[in-house]
């Protein structure tokens, strides 16, 4: 059933702003008139416009921006990323999804989406605020044949696979703080949460959770959020930008190809390609930092990320300190000034 309605969408966007006939559509998927009627109607509540007339059809006037399977899949020119995706109205988190389909299936590439999280995290336990139909909540199941310490690279591709999204369809131009904020003039517009099943020397699975704020107005954070928080569109409101009007569904479209570009690099062993074009957009090098360890403050100067994407930090009492992950604050960024 659920075929025959999307055969019909198919059909429908092929004459996008011109009529089909019932009979056409009719005699195309050998269906009834009042099927075709009881379809078109389940597609208008999902939120197509369709004009119907009995003189001339139905004609298809737009499209809504829901993250439907259907909607990503049009034009999706990947092997790997996406070859399944599963979309919910909501879930508590895209990666705990992610993590019980991983126990269920050895497939990779299987993307999970969801309009809301009701429990959506970040790293260490902290909250990712998830509102519903305003931005990309998703996570993706990956099963790289790299060595466990090699795996922080993956977010380091997944930061670059956002930034080329963003600059793709709205032409803005976000940058990377190491290793997984992705930011739009100083706040943070996308962060990422790679979780992962390891054992001593291979992976079985990363899971790469990645939101991105894309409709919020500033009002639409919560408060705490407002200095550091931004999205897309609330970015170019505030910077008089003029964007294109876009899709969530093309923005996922390029992302996950460009993702799938790098995780090829990586599986090939190029990591070296993708680190020179993560520095490329990163925000961190060049830049004083402050970092925490062990209860003691450092502060320093970033100059580095090696070929695993650890942070090498310049410190200011002459020591050189590699960085796995963790907290760096940068002058500037995020509201940190000191
Ligand atoms: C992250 O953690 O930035 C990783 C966020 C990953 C979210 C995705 S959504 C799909 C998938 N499913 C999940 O459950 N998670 C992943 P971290 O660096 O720890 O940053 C978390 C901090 O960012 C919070 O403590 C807030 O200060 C801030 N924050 C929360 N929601 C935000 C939002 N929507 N936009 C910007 N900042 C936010």
């Amino acid at each position: 059933m659920e075929g025959v309605k999307y055969n019909i969408l198919r059909k429908l966007k092929k004459s996008m702003g011109r009529y089909v006939s019932g009979e056409e559509i009719g005699k195309t998927m050998g269906i009834s008139r009042t099927a075709i009627w009881k379809h078109v109607n389940e597609l208008k509540k999902a939120g197509y416009a369709i004009d119907s007339s009995q003189r001339n059809g139905y004609k298809l006037v737009s499209i809504p921006d829901v993250l439907s399977s259907e909607e990503i899949k049009s034009n999706l020119d990947t092997k790997i990323m996406g070859k399944r995706i599963l979309c919910f109205d909501e879930v508590d988190s895209t990666n705990n999804v992610a993590k019980k389909t991983a126990s269920e299936s050895n497939d990779e590439g299987i993307v999970i989406i969801a309009e809301t999280q009701t429990a959506g995290k970040g790293r260490l336990a902290r909250e990712w605020v998830s509102p519903g139909g305003k931005g990309i909540w998703m996570s993706i199941i990956l099963r790289p044949a790299i060595p466990p310490y090699e795996v922080q690279v993956i977010t380091l591709a997944a930061s670059i696979a956002v930034i080329a999204a963003i600059k793709q369809v709205t032409g803005l131009k976000a940058g990377i703080k190491w290793p997984n904020d992705i930011i739009l003039g100083e706040k943070k517009v996308c962060g990422i949460l790679l979780e992962m099943s390891t054992e001593v020397d291979r992976v079985n699975h990363v899971i790469v959770g990645i939101g991105i704020n894309v409709h919020q107005d500033n009002a639409d954070f919560p408060e705490k959020l407002r200095d550091t928080a931004v999205s897309i569109r609330s970015y170019a409101l505030d910077k008089g930008i003029t964007i294109p009007a876009f899709k969530r569904s093309e923005l996922l479209r390029v992302l996950l190809s460009e993702l799938e570009r790098l995780y090829e690099s990586i599986c090939c062993g190029n990591t070296a390609a993708v680190i020179e074009e993560w520095k490329q957009h990163n925000i961190t090098l060049g830049r004083e930092v402050r970092f925490v360890i062990k209860d003691r403050q450092h502060a320093g100067t970033a100059i580095d990320i090696t070929p695993e994407g650890k942070l090498v930090v310049c410190c200011n009492d002459g020591r050189r300190m590699e960085l796995i992950s963790g907290e760096v604050s940068i002058r500037g960024v995020l509201g940190h000034q000191w």
